[in-house]
């Protein structure tokens, strides 16, 4: 495995010195659950089922990362006030801050500029269904009013607000659902938060590893905190991160009293062990559907954090693509924002969500409650959703001459229309060997992805 050191600054001036942190990684997100990318053989339960049936037709939400790593944008000054990259919202691990120094952040966090309905509006106006943020990242701050820890932003920052409530009752108020994203087995503000060989534990203030029990945050932080989370905010969606070192009778257990709080929380598999409700596919697309229902979260830039400088979004073309691309394989698409210190979502993000959103307000009867490609072969030209005896054709690359081809015997529609202009209808010849052809106009009716309605029953 490529160990990739994590060069830091050891500008004297900084808060102490700091040495290089080892990071592994093997050019792969480092998800920190050794179960993870193992398919899984079982298929969920009726019970599961039921639980997912509203996030299975949502199909695309809004990730959130949102916490003390924001405020200079995964920054931090040294004594000369100069800002210097922390690689990520990981910039307490990869800069080794004291915790002492890091929670300081809190004295300059003051997010004037947040408006919760705001956020959820663009979430809303993107076709977004549901909104997941971060209610306690890897440094352990609580980003909301947490009985367990004064270490959260409503005791320790001159804003004293609670996003999540906000955001919650924006949520309420807007029609989407709510989740909320909990690191489990990273936590670099609880001495007794060990990782795998100790690369992602606190290892600066808290040196040493092996005297860590994970048994202990468990109890002290973990249960309080996920108990807290489900009984004064009522999340649809728990949503965990990295389960680093829990066992399986611990996630058991977890599970458990999350069944027990609030049994229609669905729960995704970084809870650990296996368990949950859907899988966790992470910067990537599977090449094909798994046994359980899965969601891929992906960056719109490249950090999670909001990171200062970082202006490389991704076009409306690739997210339509990837969103089109993971629900044709059965999948939801939880992409994420990361906002300021001041609560502002980046206008480059806003521009892409606003016209991904005029996209989906044409399109989005081939997104919402539908499901993957009925059969085998993905096509050349594009993707194919379905939805109660109706093929979604999405033409990503327009056909020379407007000749598309279905290789497939089971289409027996005759015709078919355009979402973009419903009147315009299309005509389905199938040949003798079973290939299907629809004559397009010689232009596309959307640049990104033109999405043709084909009545269709399997004849298996
Ligand atoms: O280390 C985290 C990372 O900061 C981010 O929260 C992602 C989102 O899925 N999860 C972990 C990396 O897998």
């Amino acid at each position: 495995m490529k160990s990739l050191l994590f060069a830091v600054c050891a500008t004297a001036g900084l808060a102490g010195a700091f040495s290089s942190a080892q990071v592994l990684t093997n050019g792969q997100p480092d998800t920190g659950d050794p179960n993870e990318g193992h398919k899984i053989v079982q298929e969920n339960t009726p019970e599961e089922t039921a639980r997912l049936a509203w996030w299975s037709d949502a199909r695309f939400g809004m990730f959130i990362h949102w916490g003390l790593y924001s405020q200079w944008g995964c920054h931090y000054p040294d004594t000369n006030g100069t800002l210097v990259s922390g690689g990520s919202e990981h910039m307490m691990l990869h800069l080794q801050i004291p915790l002492k120094e890091y929670a300081k952040i809190t004295d300059a966090f003051d997010p004037t500029n947040f408006n919760a309905d705001e956020w959820v509006a663009i979430a809303k106006n993107a076709g977004m269904k549901y909104v997941v943020i971060t209610s306690k990242h890897h440094d352990g701050f609580a980003m909301y009013d947490s009985a367990c820890s004064d270490y959260n932003i409503v005791k320790r920052t001159p804003w004293h607000r609670d996003p999540v409530a906000e955001l919650d009752a924006a949520c309420r108020k807007q029609g989407l659902k709510f989740g909320v994203y909990y690191s489990l087995g990273r936590d670099w503000e609880d001495p007794d938060c060990p990782t795998k060989d100790g690369y992602r534990s606190n290892t600066w203030d808290y040196p040493d590893e092996k005297s860590k029990v994970f048994a202990k945050y468990f109890e002290r932080k973990v249960k309080p905190q996920v108990t807290e989370l489900l009984t004064k905010y009522h999340p649809a969606i728990l949503w965990f991160d990295t389960p680093e070192e829990i066992s399986a009778d611990e996630s058991k257990e977890l599970l458990a009293l999350i069944r027990k709080l609030q049994p229609n929380c669905i729960v995704n598999s970084r809870v650990g062990h296996n368990l949950g409700d859907y899988v966790v596919s992470e910067q990537k697309i599977p090449g094909t559907a798994d046994v359980k229902p899965w969601e891929t979260c992906m960056t719109l830039n490249g950090h999670w954090g909001y990171f200062l400088g970082d202006e490389k979004w991704k076009s409306p073309e690739v997210v339509i693509h990837n969103l089109v691309d993971i629900i044709s394989k059965g999948g939801n698409y939880l992409l994420n924002v990361g906002p300021t210190g001041e609560g502002i979502i980046p206008q480059g993000a806003v521009t892409d969500l606003n016209a991904i959103g005029v996209w989906m307000k044409t399109n989005g009867g081939s997104i919402y409650g539908t499901s993957a490609n009925p059969f085998k072969q993905q096509p050349g030209w594009g993707r194919i959703t379905q939805k109660d005896g109706t093929l979604y054709l999405h033409i990503f690359d327009w056909p020379a001459g407007g000749k598309l081809v279905i290789n497939n015997e089971q289409i027996k529609a005759a015709a078919g229309y355009f979402l973009a202009d419903p009147n315009l209808h299309v005509t389905v010849r199938t040949s003798s060997d079973g290939v299907a052809t629809i004559q397009l106009p010689a232009r596309p009716l959307d640049a990104i992805d033109t999405v043709v309605a084909l009545p269709w029953r399997n004849n298996d």
